[in-house]
């Protein structure tokens, strides 16, 4: 397939480790995806689904235990433990290759290695980046045919370019205690063993995408970011496009494939998918920052996603598409999740394999769910009716706003502007959500999660901070940055603000201040919207309850002025960029 020594040699040192019985190259041809399917439906890896209903669809259960990231047991293997830093775990790389090794030995024996050359970003094109993954999956295989470009024409580019990203993964026993993920900047390499679940295992996606490009970013001053990229379409034409980082679990599909209100709809306004989770942005010779989306596909979250809330992702699942810990119907051969509709199957079998009805409680009468939380579908992205035009610009698309945002039931207003790149960067650094069923651990913890790359950035986040202070500086044309909180809750518990397709309406406001065409409230944490400049036409939704998500109260924000101050201090000290202590004490000034 390849004469590329270094791609020869790494396949050869680790075949002879983890001696599998065979080994496969993947060429990406629709015939072999055919025959590897049906490889793993004969042994219960997948499980066929319904061809008429979902057609080209497949099912797909993880172990119990290996539902989500693992963030306690990701790690950063940078020479120092400085250029890890006070966020990562570290483990010092000849020790965690020692470690991995023993792990991995002989892992394969009585398995199939397959060889995976993927592209991240259109292959051949300036910003592509190239990796090849070893692994032992084909649910692995199969869902890196839909995330990322795979086949023989990487092979050649990489033989053009000489570099290359080197995965290791094997699902060993899917062995918890065991289980490791393992970055190696440096080394451009990605050790990845004893699980068999996403952001774990497909590492073009957290491990590649964000972790290893992150520093490379970083070396090569450009930014790999957790974000959305979306496109507006204005009834004149002009498109727009705005980036959004927020926490895992917290809403970046659904704003990527938002349908805007009706209000919007019938005066000719349009939302177009760039990106749903992943963000390489580069500085353009306007001054201007540019992004494209490096994925070839979305693994979004199951549960929650129906036709009201988000139909282009619906329908981006209705072929072709892998779903993973969903409840499966075998009678009909088609799948659930909670918040898909109120028909749910009374015949059917949980995401564990056992028996399940809707509604079905336990022995102390509370509901069982029949779908993980963090269960998820693999869909291609040419699939979603909203793509945009400029999916594949290899130049990717200027960049107006960016959105920084997070799920806060209290403090956090519907949103605010930041009064400059430095500040914005600040706005960025103080992020807060409640964690999420997408990494594993206790759900619905406050904590603080910059940028949304806390479990993501792959070297010091001080350095990260101090790169994005930088870069604004280089720019004659930066982007606006803002903050927004969909996630408010009433005393009842309820979200107060309607959201999903709702969200346009303070993107139109964002758009609005990137034009200069609306005023802002001046308030101690940033720019806020007047409450008429917010369009509530067609929403039954009240002008008090809007102003009270647009609040900044003096008490909350000193309080949350004091939470920021700890966290800089006791995270990072006098490593964090002076710039971001100065704005702390420019927003503590402002509150007096
Ligand atoms: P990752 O793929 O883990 O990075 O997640 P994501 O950021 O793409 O989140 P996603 O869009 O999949 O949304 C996660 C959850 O948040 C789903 O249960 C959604 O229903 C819910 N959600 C998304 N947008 C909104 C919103 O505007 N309001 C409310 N209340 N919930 C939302
Ligand atoms: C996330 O957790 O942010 C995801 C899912 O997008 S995973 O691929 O598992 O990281
Ligand atoms: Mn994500």
């Amino acid at each position: 397939m390849t004469k590329n020594k270094v791609i020869l040699d790494f396949i050869d040192q680790y075949a002879k480790l983890m001696t599998p019985d065979n080994i496969v190259w993947i060429d990406g041809s629709e015939e072999q995806k055919q025959r590897l399917t049906e490889e793993a439906a004969s042994t219960g890896e997948i499980i066929k689904l319904n061809e008429k209903l979902l057609p080209g669809c497949v099912y797909h259960r993880t172990a119990v235990n290996d539902v989500a990231r693992v963030e306690h047991r990701t790690f950063i293997c940078s020479r120092t433990k400085d250029g890890a830093g006070p966020t990562n775990n570290w483990m010092e790389p000849q020790e965690a290759y020692k470690m991995l090794d023993k792990i991995a030995e002989k892992a394969m024996t009585g398995r199939t290695m397959y060889i995976i050359p993927y592209s991240m970003g259109k292959v051949g094109s300036p910003f592509a980046k190239y990796g090849i993954e070893l692994t032992d999956s084909i649910y692995v295989v199969l869902n890196m045919m839909i995330m990322t470009r795979v086949g023989t024409d990487v092979l050649d580019a990489i033989g053009k370019k000489g570099e290359f990203v080197k995965g290791v993964h094997s699902k060993v026993q899917l062995d918890l205690e065991n289980r490791y993920i393992c970055h190696f900047p440096e080394d451009n390499m990605i050790y990845s063993l004893n699980s068999g679940y996403g952001g774990n295992v497909l590492l073009g996606k957290k491990c590649f995408a964000l972790r290893i490009a992150s520093y490379q970013a970083w070396k090569q001053n450009w930014l790999a970011e957790h974000m959305l990229i979306l496109g507006i379409e204005k009834p004149n034409g002009e498109i727009k496009y705005i980036t959004g980082a927020f926490p895992s679990a917290c809403g970046k599909t659904n704003l990527a494939m938002l349908i805007p209100p009706e209000t919007y709809t019938k005066k000719g306004y349009k939302v177009t998918t760039v990106g749903d989770d992943i963000a390489w942005i580069r500085p353009g010779k306007d001054g201007r920052l540019y992004a494209i989306n490096p994925e070839n596909g979305f693994f979004g979250v199951a549960p929650g996603t129906n036709m009201k809330s988000n139909p282009n992702a619906l329908a981006s699942t209705r072929k072709n598409t892998i779903f993973t810990n969903v409840v499966y119907v075998p009678k009909t051969g088609t799948v659930w999740w909670e918040g898909l509709d109120k028909n749910p199957p009374t015949d059917a079998e949980d995401w564990k394999g056992n028996k399940w009805y809707g509604g079905m409680t336990d022995a102390d009468g509370n509901i069982i769910k029949g779908a993980n939380p963090n269960s998820r579908f693999t869909s291609p992205a040419i699939n979603c009716p909203s793509i945009s035009p400029e999916f594949e610009n290899p130049e990717g698309v200027p960049i107006s706003a960016i959105i920084f945002g997070g799920r806060r039931a209290k403090a956090a207003p519907l949103v605010y502007e930041a009064y400059n790149w430095q500040h914005g960067v600040f706005v960025g650094s103080i992020m807060a959500s409640e964690t999420t069923a997408a990494a594993t651990g206790a759900v619905g913890v406050v904590r603080h999660d910059p940028m949304a790359m806390l479990p993501f950035c792959g070297y010091n986040m001080a350095d990260y901070f101090a790169h994005w202070l930088a870069m604004g500086k280089k720019l004659s044309n930066p982007p606006k940055i803002f903050n927004v909180n969909w996630f408010r809750l009433d005393d009842n518990g309820n979200f107060i603000w309607p959201g999903f397709g709702d969200n346009m309406r303070v993107l139109d406001w964002i758009l609005q201040r990137c034009e200069d065409v609306v005023d802002a409230v001046d308030t101690p944490i940033g720019y806020m919207p007047k409450p008429d400049d917010i369009n509530l036409e067609g929403l039954d939704f009240t002008k008090d309850q809007l102003v009270s998500i647009l609040d900044c109260d003096k008490d909350t924000w000193k309080q949350e002025a004091q939470e920021i101050e700890n966290f800089y201090t006791t995270k990072f000290g006098d490593t964090l960029p002076k710039e971001l202590y100065e704005e702390l004490a420019a927003l503590k000034k402002r509150l007096v």
